[in-house]
């Protein structure tokens, strides 16, 4: 582990540096708190261990500044206590700390609280990476890989308060795959995932990096276009659709004879501030008359 000790005695600091390095930890030092916490900041260590009374920010201040930060991983917090004073303890493990040694520091004492320091911070690892996989996982679609629907919420929330703000336009296409039930029946489920999944790829690969793909319902997809007009959407989403048909995917109950998409675009521009459900519902009415007109097309 990465241990800072924070003591304005070179002689405590001292010990306290040859008990860390003894038991295999690497250790940074600082004479007073504002160096503690400008280091803290510098090299995020596992654990502090901490004197009480130093100049500048004490230890206390530097436990509360610690705390305040709420960062992803957790710093164990060892506080330097004279002997005793009990609520100089109680103040300190309320200001953050998670335990005590008093001083004289005996390394052998500051090495049996740096195995629980390791416990402690080793669990919060394991779960902040949890965290983070969860909630990557609640916003992907499993099938396909795409962001699913729960994700789209929160990106067009955000694309609809900076369009607000900077009255940037953007827009949304509602794709929907055509006479996919008889994909279905002719070829089975399995085949029809297999489809789902080439379709989102293709779709993917048509979109720029900045374009957000996402997985609508079934056999709908949803693609947020920013800083494009209704016409250059217009144009993105027919080069789409012709990545999609040049996948190939043979689809005998199709009058085309493969499997196609239809879409209906919707925008928001300065004319048109709508909200994003607003948009939703434009969108999904131009793709009901992209299926009326005769589908495998995009209308507005
Ligand atoms: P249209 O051209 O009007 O869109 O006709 P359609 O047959 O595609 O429309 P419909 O809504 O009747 O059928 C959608 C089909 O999509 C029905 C459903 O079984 C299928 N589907 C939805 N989700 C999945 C999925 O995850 N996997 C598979 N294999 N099929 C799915
Ligand atoms: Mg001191
Ligand atoms: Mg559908
Ligand atoms: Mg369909």
């Amino acid at each position: 582990m990465k241990v800072l000790v924070a003591d304005d005695d070179p002689g405590s600091l001292l010990v306290a540096r040859a008990a860390v390095e003894l038991y295999g930890h690497d250790c940074l030092t600082a004479a007073d708190g504002d160096e503690a916490w400008a280091l803290y900041l510098e090299h995020q260590p596992d654990v502090v261990v901490t004197d009480w009374m130093m100049p500048g920010m004490d230890g206390l201040a530097l436990c509360r500044a610690i705390r305040a930060r709420g960062a992803d991983l957790y710093t164990y917090i060892v506080l330097l206590t004279s002997q005793g004073s009990r609520d100089d303890v109680l103040a300190g493990l309320a200001a953050g700390a998670d335990d005590y040694v008093t001083k004289p520091l005996d390394p052998f004492v500051l090495h049996a609280r740096l195995l629980v320091a390791l416990r402690v911070t080793t669990l919060h690892a394991d779960l902040a990476h949890y965290r983070k996989v969860l909630s990557q996982q609640a916003r992907t679609d499993p099938l396909t890989g795409l962001h699913n629907r729960l994700k789209l919420s929160e990106d067009l929330e955000q694309m609809h308060a900076r369009s607000q703000r900077y009255t940037e336009g953007y827009c949304v296409a509602m794709c929907d795959v055509d006479n996919f039930k008889s994909y279905n029946d002719i070829y089975g489920h399995q085949a029809g995932d297999l489809a789902l999944r080439a379709v989102a790829g293709a779709l993917v690969s048509a979109a720029r990096k900045s374009d957000g793909v996402y997985r609508y319902g079934g056999e709908e997809f949803l693609l947020v276009l920013p800083n494009q007009s209704q016409l250059s959407a217009k144009a993105f989403m027919e080069r789409a659709l012709n990545t999609v048909r040049g996948l190939q995917i043979v689809h005998s109950g199709d009058p085309l004879g493969q499997l196609t998409l239809s879409a209906g675009i919707s925008a928001f521009t300065s004319e048109h501030r709508a909200d994003a459900d607003t948009l939703l519902g434009e969108a999904d009415a131009a793709l009901y008359a992209a299926k009326a007109a005769g589908r495998n097309r995009v209308e507005l």
